[in-house]
């Protein structure tokens, strides 16, 4: 490790950081950067946190924006951050800079700490110019000065998510160091994580998908968490293959691509593959709906009946089926342990049992607020529950979810991607005069984003063209996959676009 232990291990009171302590040599991050201990990870992000303290005490809850691929540096960063008393912003490193420059600027982070790989691209973000942009080798390698380390206390906000919604752009879901704790601690009850566990990790780290079920729940457990900077399906099989795995975490999409990357390779892999799945204890999917036949072709192809949870940005995971006993295809299964879950109708009252409703869900697991947002904070919640968003009925004691309340959420990928954003960015296209932006029904990514427009007098638009003007400034999977351009958009008698209409189009 560059730089050694200089800085003097303290006692933290950062309950997953204090964990680590206990670890010590045992292997926790396998990187591309190389192996690292838990005792490599409490020196290095104390070196981090001392860095950006700067001769402070205390970031006392500044905004820390920081852009580093899945590896050593992503975690060392995120718990220096969180050391130093800071609020952990992840930025996606598949952002274009419009999308990276709104995080920043929203948030107001003071501090952006990116890694060189993006060093071009960083240097060029308004944002980081007026924040103090410090690069990962820097904070990692720091020698002086040591720094004493504030005590954060739990109730503190530790991280800050984007998330699309119905109203708006992205919003930061702020979680609390205490709501990390709950969201880990009923994962590690639930799923009977231990240290002799093993995770491939090839989840983005910008949702909390990868960042609290993978990452951060291998962290707390002592257990071991191979990075890989981007998911490859013949790469993750290659791993699979080993028989060093306990545990495999992914969205309903990546199993789909595993399993084409299986059908495509020849049979004696095929069994390699195979046989190294049996190996692992645990493969789990979720952050969006897992068909029927994925789950039987994962089964038929690696003997394991994949465990289906339910879970979102604000509240980490809600439900979940059993680790031991049965998993129902098309259920969820039945609140994780800490997290209350109902069901309710429109006007808030507990739906008749059997019939269904909207999710709320209660406990020390729910964000405390949506940043800088105190009006959607309060809609966001009834009487002290979260609602959702997500309908579902509850049926012989376990939860099958049914949809959304929104037809303007949409789920591609795992990914949650607001129409009314991708509406409101295509709408500056020059040649487009109106549009409407719906989510169909896809065999591989759950749903495709589509786009319907009126374009304006004398001009047309190709596929092609579009994707390459909407990538410079949206997410490349909120990048319309369909286009149709129409004389005028399917309304209703109020001039008001019917959105079932609109995806017929593409159908
Ligand atoms: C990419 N492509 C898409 C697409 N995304 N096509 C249609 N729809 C999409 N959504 C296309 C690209 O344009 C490209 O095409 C090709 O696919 C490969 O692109 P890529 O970017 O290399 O894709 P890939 O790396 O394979 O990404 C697929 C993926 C990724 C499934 C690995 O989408 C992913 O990591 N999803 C996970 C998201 C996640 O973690 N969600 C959790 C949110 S938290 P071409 O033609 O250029 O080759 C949450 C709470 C909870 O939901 O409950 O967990
Ligand atoms: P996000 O806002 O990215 O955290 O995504 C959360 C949303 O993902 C939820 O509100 C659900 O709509 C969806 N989701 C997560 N898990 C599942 C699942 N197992 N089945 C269906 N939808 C899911």
């Amino acid at each position: 490790m560059p730089g050694g232990s200089e800085v003097p291990p303290l006692p933290s009171s950062l309950p997953l950081v204090a964990r680590a302590e206990a670890h010590d040599d045992r292997t926790a991050i396998v990187a591309p950067e190389g192996t690292f201990t838990y005792r490599d990870l409490l020196d290095a992000s104390a070196r981090v946190a001392a860095c950006l303290l700067d001769g402070r005490p205390d970031l006392g809850e500044s905004r820390v924006a920081f852009l580093a691929p899945a590896g050593w540096h992503y975690v060392a960063a995120q718990w220096g951050i969180w050391r130093a008393g800071g609020i952990a912003v992840p930025l996606a490193t598949s952002h274009p800079p419009a999308e990276l420059e709104y995080v920043i600027r929203d948030a107001d982070a003071e501090i952006v700490l990116a890694h060189p790989d993006f060093a071009e691209m960083v240097r060029g973000l308004d944002g980081a110019k007026r924040a103090r942009l410090i690069w990962t080798p820097q904070a990692l390698e720091r020698t002086t000065p040591h720094s004493p380390l504030p005590a954060v206390e739990e109730g503190r906000r530790a991280m800050m998510v984007y998330t699309s919604g119905t109203t708006g752009r992205p919003k930061g879901v702020v979680t609390t160091h205490a709501n990390l704790r709950a969201q880990v601690t009923s994962l590690i009850a639930a799923w009977e994580w231990t240290v002799g566990d093993a995770i491939l990790l090839v989840l983005p780290l910008h949702h909390v998908h990868g960042i609290v079920n993978v990452l951060a729940c291998a962290l707390w457990a002592g257990a071991r968490c191979e990075m890989l900077a981007k998911f490859d399906g013949p790469r993750v099989w290659g791993r699979l293959a080993d028989d060093d795995l306990t545990l495999f975490m992914a969205v309903p999409t990546i199993y789909n691509k595993l399993i084409a990357a299986w059908e495509a390779a020849p049979p004696e892999r095929q069994r390699a593959y195979a046989a190294g799945c049996a190996r692992l204890r645990l493969m789990v999917s979720g952050s969006a709906a897992l068909p029927i036949r994925t789950l039987e072709r994962w089964q038929a192809i690696s003997g394991h009946v994949l465990l289906e949870r339910y879970g979102m940005t604000e509240i980490g995971m809600a439900l979940s089926n059993p680790l031991r006993g049965e998993r129902r295809p098309g259920f969820v299964g039945t609140p994780l342990p800490g997290v209350e879950v109902r069901l309710v109708d429109e006007q808030g009252r507990p739906a008749q049992p059997g019939t269904p409703g909207e999710i709320e869900v209660r406990g020390p697991n729910v964000f405390l607020e949506y940043w800088r947002r105190p009006d959607a904070t309060a809609q966001a919640f009834r009487d002290g529950w979260f609602r959702t968003g997500d309908m579902a009925v509850l049926e012989q004691g376990a939860y099958r979810i049914l949809g959304r309340t929104s037809v303007d959420i949409i789920k591609s990928g795992g990914y949650k991607i607001s129409a009314l954003e991708i509406e409101d960015v295509l709408r500056a296209h020059p040649a487009i005069a109106e549009c409407a932006v719906v989510g169909v029904e896809d065999a591989e990514w759950g749903e495709r984003i589509c786009a319907a427009v009126e374009l304006r007098d004398d001009v047309t638009l190709a596929l092609e063209e579009l994707q390459r003007w909407a990538k410079q400034r949206l997410a490349p999977y909120k990048v319309p996959r369909a286009l149709r351009c129409v004389a005028a958009l399917p309304r209703n008698a109020m001039g008001k676009v019917t959105k079932p209409e609109v995806a017929r189009l593409f159908r």
